[in-house]
C-alpha cells in the first residue's frame, strides 16, 4: 500500500529544523492528496496509521479551497525544486510547501499550496521578495461574463435578444443610477397583481407613508399610498388585472432568479397607478409629477426618482385636442425629468390622418410606440404615422407575467411593445455615467431629453418602418447604450457637434494625441468599432518601435485614452499607429 502511495506522491526533501519538527517538500497532484497519504508522509515515525495533531493541521490546509493556492511565475532559468528547498529552509522552518503542478512550461508558472496560518499578504510579500520570482498571485475564481439570465422561460423571450438587452446586461441589469438613486417607472394600467412572485420585489414602496394608519403621512393628498394609488376606486388597494401584470413583467420581472421570465430590468422599482377614465389618467400623472418634483427638490430625500411613465392605453381615433387637459400633462412631467411612453392604437390605420390620444399629442417628452413582430415589420393591426409614431418595439407573442403567479407566452399588441421602451429608458438610467446622473437632478429636463435622444436616434433601421414611423426603426437598447457611453467620454465641443457616437464607436478614424507638442506625458484618444479590441504602437522616424504593442480593449463607460510617459524620449517627430481588423490609422506628434 505504501508503495502505491509513494508512486502518487513523491517526497523530495525532508529536514529537521531547530524546533525538532520536520519540514518536507512534496510533489503531488491535487487529486492524490487524501488524508491517509498526507499523514503517512508527514509523520513517518508514527507509521502509516499514526494520526498526529500536526498532520491533522496539514490535512486541513491541503483540503482548503482553491483560493488558498498560490500561482508563481519564475525566471526561465529557475529550477523549482531548488527554489522550494531554499524557501523552506530560509523562511518557514515549519513550512510545508507543496508543489501541485506546473501550469505553463513556456512561462515557468507553477501552482503551490502553502501552509496557511500567517496572513495572506505576508505570504505573498515573502514570495514577491524572492529574486527568482517574477510574479505571485493568490488563486481566484473567474467571473463568467454571461449575461443571459437563468429564468426558466427565458428561452421564449425572443424580444430581449432582439432589442440588444443581453449586451447591455453585461454592463447593468438595472436598479439604481450611478449615484445610487433608486430608479422608478410609473405604470398606469387597469390593475396589477402585486403579489406575483416574479414582480413583488420590484414594486416601488413609498417609504414616507405608514400603511393602514388612516393618515396621509407624506401629505401628498393620498392616505396610506404605500405602493402607489388606485385612482379607479380612490384606494390604496389595487384591482387585480392581467393586463397591467403582463406589462410590468416586460419592464421588470425579477431577472436571474431561476423562475419565470426576466424583465428588461432585472431590478427596478415599479409604481403602480390604477386608471380607467381620463380624469384618473390626469390625476395619476399629477401624482407622478408631485413625486418626481419632491425628489428633485429634496435631492433624493423625498418623493420618487420616476424616470418614465408607461401608458399601454389610449382612446382610438380621438385627436389629442379632444382631451387637451390630458395632453397638457406631458410637458410639465418632462420638465421634472419624466419621459412618458405611450402605445398607439391596435388598429391598422395612420395616426397622422385619424388622430389618437395620446399618441398624436405633441410633446418632446412623449415617446410613441407601435408594435413589431419577429420579422421586425409592423404587426398586422397596429397603427403607424410618419409624423406621430416614433418607433417600433417587439410586441408580438412575448412571454411575461400573468395572474395566479403564472406566465403567458401570448402577450401581443402595442400594449406589449410600449413597456419595452419605458423599460429601456429605466435600464439606460442605471448605466455607470456620472454625468447623466448628475444632470438628472440638476437639469432633469435635459437628462430626459438626452435619454429620449439615446432611444430615438439609435433605433435599428427597418425598411418597412421608414414611411410608417418618425425614426424609421425598431428599439435597440444596446445602440442607445453606445450613444450614452460616447456622450459620457466626449468633450464639450464633440457633444455640441453631435457626432460623438460615430467618433468613438463608429467608423470615424479618431486618433488624437494631446498635448502636441509634448514634453512629458502624451494622451492618446482613440476610436473603436463597437468596443472591439485594437492595438496601438508608437514609432520614431527611423521606424523603431518606441512603445511596445499594447492590446487595447475599450470598456463601456471607461475613457478611450492611453497615457504614455515620453519624458525620456529623444526630441523629434513620432508616429502613433492604431490597428484593428479593418483599419490602420497613423497620427504624428512632436516631442520637444
Ligand atoms: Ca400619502
Ligand atoms: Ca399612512
Ligand atoms: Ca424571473
Amino acid at each position: 500500500m505504501k508503495q502505491v502511495i509513494l508512486s502518487l506522491i513523491v517526497i523530495t526533501h525532508c529536514f529537521t529544523v531547530a524546533s525538532g519538527q520536520s519540514s518536507c517538500l512534496i510533489y503531488a497532484s491535487p487529486d492524490k492528496l487524501d488524508e491517509a497519504n498526507i499523514e503517512g508522509i508527514i509523520n513517518p515515525a508514527k507509521g502509516n496509521n499514526g494520526v498526529g495533531s500536526s498532520a491533522r493541521q496539514y490535512f486541513t490546509t491541503i483540503k482548503g479551497s482553491k483560493e488558498d493556492l498560490l500561482i508563481i511565475q519564475f525566471e526561465q532559468t529557475i529550477d523549482v525544486a531548488q527554489f522550494m528547498v531554499k524557501v523552506n529552509r530560509l523562511a518557514f522552518p515549519n513550512y510545508l510547501l507543496i508543489h501541485l503542478r506546473q501550469l505553463s512550461k513556456h512561462q515557468n508558472i507553477h501552482l503551490f499550496k502553502p501552509k496557511i496560518g500567517m496572513d495572506r499578504q505576508g505570504i505573498l510579500n515573502f514570495f514577491l521578495d524572492q529574486p527568482e520570482v517574477l510574479s505571485a498571485s493568490w488563486n481566484a475564481p473567474v467571473q463568467f461574463r454571461d449575461s443571459i439570465p437563468n429564468d426558466e422561460l427565458y428561452d421564449t423571450q425572443w424580444n430581449m435578444e432582439r432589442i440588444g438587452a443581453p449586451k447591455v446586461w453585461e454592463v447593468t441589469t438595472g436598479g439604481t443610477s450611478f449615484h445610487g438613486h433608486e430608479i422608478v417607472v410609473a405604470v398606469l394600467d387597469k390593475g396589477f397583481d402585486l403579489t406575483h412572485p416574479d414582480l413583488f420585489a420590484n414594486y416601488w414602496r413609498n417609504e414616507a407613508e405608514i400603511p393602514n394608519d388612516g393618515i396621509d403621512n407624506d401629505d401628498n393628498g393620498y392616505v396610506d399610498d404605500v405602493y402607489g394609488w388606485n385612482f379607479r376606486q380612490n384606494s390604496p388597494i389595487f384591482p387585480v388585472e392581467r393586463h397591467g401584470t403582463s406589462v410590468n413583467g416586460i419592464i421588470g420581472a425579477v431577472g436571474n432568479n431561476g423562475i419565470g421570465t426576466a424583465g428588461i430590468n432585472w431590478n427596478i422599482k415599479m409604481m403602480p397607478l390604477a386608471i380607467e377614465y381620463v380624469d384618473e389618467v390626469i390625476a395619476a400623472f399629477d401624482y407622478v409629477l408631485e413625486m418626481r418634483e419632491r425628489y428633485n427638490q429634496s435631492n433624493g430625500a423625498e418623493g420618487a426618482f420616476v424616470v418614465a411613465t408607461n401608458g399601454s392605453f389610449g382612446i382610438d381615433g380621438a385627436p389629442c385636442e379632444e382631451y387637451p387637459q390630458w395632453g397638457s400633462m406631458y410637458d410639465p412631467m418632462g420638465q421634472a425629468g419624466v419621459l412618458s411612453v405611450a402605445a398607439t392604437a391596435n388598429q391598422d390605420w395612420d395616426v397622422d390622418q385619424v388622430g389618437d390620444i395620446p399618441t398624436s399629442c405633441e410633446s418632446e417628452f412623449l415617446i410613441t410606440v407601435t408594435n413589431t413582430g419577429q420579422d421586425d415589420n409592423r404587426a398586422d393591426g397596429s397603427a403607424f404615422g410618419k409624423e406621430t409614431i416614433d418607433l417600433g418595439a417587439p410586441g408580438e407573442s412575448t412571454s411575461t407575467t400573468s395572474l395566479a403567479a403564472g406566465y403567458r407566452e401570448d402577450f401581443s399588441g402595442t400594449s406589449s411593445a410600449c413597456p419595452h421602451v419605458s423599460g429601456a429608458i429605466a435600464l439606460l438610467y442605471s448605466l455607470p455615467c456620472a454625468l447623466i446622473d448628475s444632470m438628472a437632478l440638476t437639469s432633469p429636463a435635459a437628462a430626459a431629453a438626452m435619454m429620449r435622444d439615446a432611444v430615438l436616434k439609435n433605433t435599428a433601421p427597418i425598411a418597412s418602418l421608414a414611411d410608417e414611423t418618425v425614426t424609421g426603426g425598431r428599439l435597440d437598447v444596446y445602440e442607445a447604450m453606445k450613444y450614452l457611453h460616447a456622450y459620457c467620454i466626449a468633450s464639450e465641443s464633440e457633444i455640441k457637434e453631435g457626432n460623438f457616437k460615430e467618433l468613438y464607436l463608429g467608423t470615424k478614424d479618431l486618433i488624437r494625441v494631446r498635448p502636441n507638442p509634448t514634453s512629458d506625458f502624451l494622451y492618446i484618444d482613440y476610436s473603436s468599432l463597437d468596443f472591439r479590441p485594437l492595438r496601438i504602437r508608437v514609432y520614431n522616424m527611423l521606424g523603431q518601435k518606441m512603445f511596445s504593442d499594447r492590446h487595447v480593449e475599450p470598456m463601456p463607460f471607461e475613457e478611450q485614452t492611453i497615457r504614455l510617459n515620453v519624458n525620456d524620449w529623444p526630441s523629434g517627430v513620432y508616429a502613433v499607429n492604431l490597428f484593428d481588423l479593418s483599419r490602420k490609422i497613423t497620427f504624428k506628434f512632436r516631442k520637444d
